[in-house]
């Protein structure tokens, strides 16, 4: 595809904002709230010395301002393709399975998001995708939901020409990428005219209250969007100060020095009015909880021995808390404490290999790389470790961004946004995850993150092997 993706991806995160605000104001203070947020810190760090302060380049200008995440629920196989060839136009591809059946929900998904270092540096945006699982509802429900979605259409006519035009011609001239944005945004607009009558709604809703969410609407409406902060415990006071109704504490790893994967939090799901046709065809109003505003700091990726380390201490967390009834700040406590067995600096993440890291030559490794005599005065033969480069001070190194999403630990999000389901739902509990159905009806080839990490840190190893002259590192 010839275009500029990065841009059309740019101006459609942008669109998509100013959309959400003007839906829900409350997000748009929050958006606000996470710069000051950041501009305090960034204050605070500069007067700090050494490895805490923060890097102002990595705060304010290029990736951060503009970085947000959304998310959508779909209904069906067709409206999950469709998606895909639609985020596929502005360079996001499927990342990640997740399985939600895990978190009590009839649902899988996917994230789409840019994949190369270059996409990522110039506009990171990311949607996490949830597509119903139909087999996992009861039968009146699966036909109910069957009837409303057969009837919706989500996209809207000139929008799937576009993506036939795209994919033919392989290129969008400049006209119509602006009517790409304005076409797009109508999958994720608000509708407040439900497509089922109220006691289906209903109905909907006893089974699960995201089967409600996912059914009873024309659209595929954004539930949120998330800006990016470098300080998640200062948006939290700001939030509580400010009287925002915020939940009452960041899901995710504890606060360290060095931050892992994600840490979030929102302010809770509004209460909105809804429309619903009674038996005599007219408007009754009704009511639906769905939208949020949510906020997340990012830290580094971690290789699959660093997330199964992450994974056993959280779970260890949370089956000790479980038997205690451990919950608020005796929990947070826990979590800090079970959490100290978990390095957190970068020079003990890299050489246990917990995270992944881009490798770059230090000032030193460019003077040798200029003087091949100088290697071999250094000891380091045409083969050498990483260790050994690293060691001698040779190459030096900076965390990779953990790009993707903790669903099952910020399950905590779903939760105090939609209320959990009425009773427990045993189809649901005992689900397998279905993998190969997902993508299967995604038309496409899933990524798996741990891949995409590694090849972005081999691929900065092979720069600095290529620019020492070295045969193997
Ligand atoms: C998706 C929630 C996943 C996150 O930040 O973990 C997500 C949903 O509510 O549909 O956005
Ligand atoms: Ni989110």
């Amino acid at each position: 595809m010839d275009w500029n993706q990065n841009a059309l991806r740019s101006s459609f995160c942008h669109a998509l904002s100013e959309m959400y605000k003007s839906e829900v104001p409350l997000y748009g203070d929050l958006v606000n709230m996470v710069w000051e947020a950041d501009q305090k810190a960034v204050q605070a760090s500069q007067k700090l010395e050494g490895s805490q302060s923060i890097n102002p380049d990595d705060v304010l200008p290029s990736r951060h301002r503009v970085e947000r995440h959304g998310a959508i629920r779909l209904g069906t196989a067709h409206e999950l393709a469709t998606i895909c060839r639609m985020f596929a136009i502005m360079g996001m591809y499927p990342v990640g399975y997740y399985d939600l059946s895990l978190a009590g929900f009839p649902m899988h998904a996917t994230a789409f998001r840019p994949t190369t270092q270059e996409a990522l540096s110039q506009n990171p945006f990311r949607v996490f995708t949830t597509v119903l699982r139909m087999e996992l509802l009861t039968e009146r429900t699966r036909k109910l939901a069957q009837k409303a979605l057969g009837n919706r259409n989500i996209f809207t006519t000139r929008l799937v020409e576009l993506l036939n035009c795209a994919e033919k011609r392989g290129h969008l001239t400049p006209e119509e990428c602006t009517e790409f944005i304005t076409n797009g945004l109508e999958t994720f607009r608000w509708h407040s005219k439900a497509t089922v009558n109220l006691e289906e709604y209903h109905l909907l809703k006893a089974e699960h209250p995201l089967i409600a969410d996912i059914v009873s609407f024309p659209s595929s409406h954004i539930n949120h969007l998330t800006p990016r902060t470098v300080d998640i415990d200062l948006v939290q006071h700001l939030m509580l100060d400010h009287g925002m109704p915020a939940k009452e504490r960041i899901e995710g790893p504890p606060k360290r020095i060095c931050p892992i994967l994600l840490r979030q939090t929102s302010f809770k799901a509004l209460e909105e009015t809804v429309y619903f046709r009674d038996a005599s065809d007219t408007f009754v109003k009704g009511f639906h909880t769905a939208r949020f505003g949510e906020v997340e700091q990012r830290g580094c990726a971690l290789t699959r021995e660093g997330r199964q380390l992450y994974d056993d201490i959280l779970n260890g967390v949370n089956s000790e808390a479980a038997k205690k009834a451990l919950k608020g700040t005796d929990y947070d406590k826990l979590l800090e404490d079970r959490f100290k067995r978990f390095p957190d600096n970068l020079c003990e993440l890299q050489a246990q290999s917990l995270a992944y890291f881009s490798y770059k030559l230090s000032s030193f490794g460019e003077t040798i790389a200029k003087d091949r005599a100088l290697i071999s005065q250094l000891g380091v033969s045409s083969t050498v470790s990483l260790h050994e480069l690293v060691h001698k001070g040779v190459l030096s190194y900076d965390p990779l961004t953990y790009e993707d999403f903790l669903p099952l630990s910020a399950g905590g999000i779903f939760n105090s946004n939609l209320g959990s389901a009425s009773e427990f739902n045993q189809l649901i509990m005992s689900a397998e995850q279905d993998f190969s159905g997902f993508q299967r009806c995604l038309g496409t080839l899933i990524a798996d993150e741990f891949h995409l990490y590694s090849e972005i840190q081999r691929e900065s190893l092979e720069r600095c092997r290529q620019l020492l002259n070295l045969r193997e590192i």
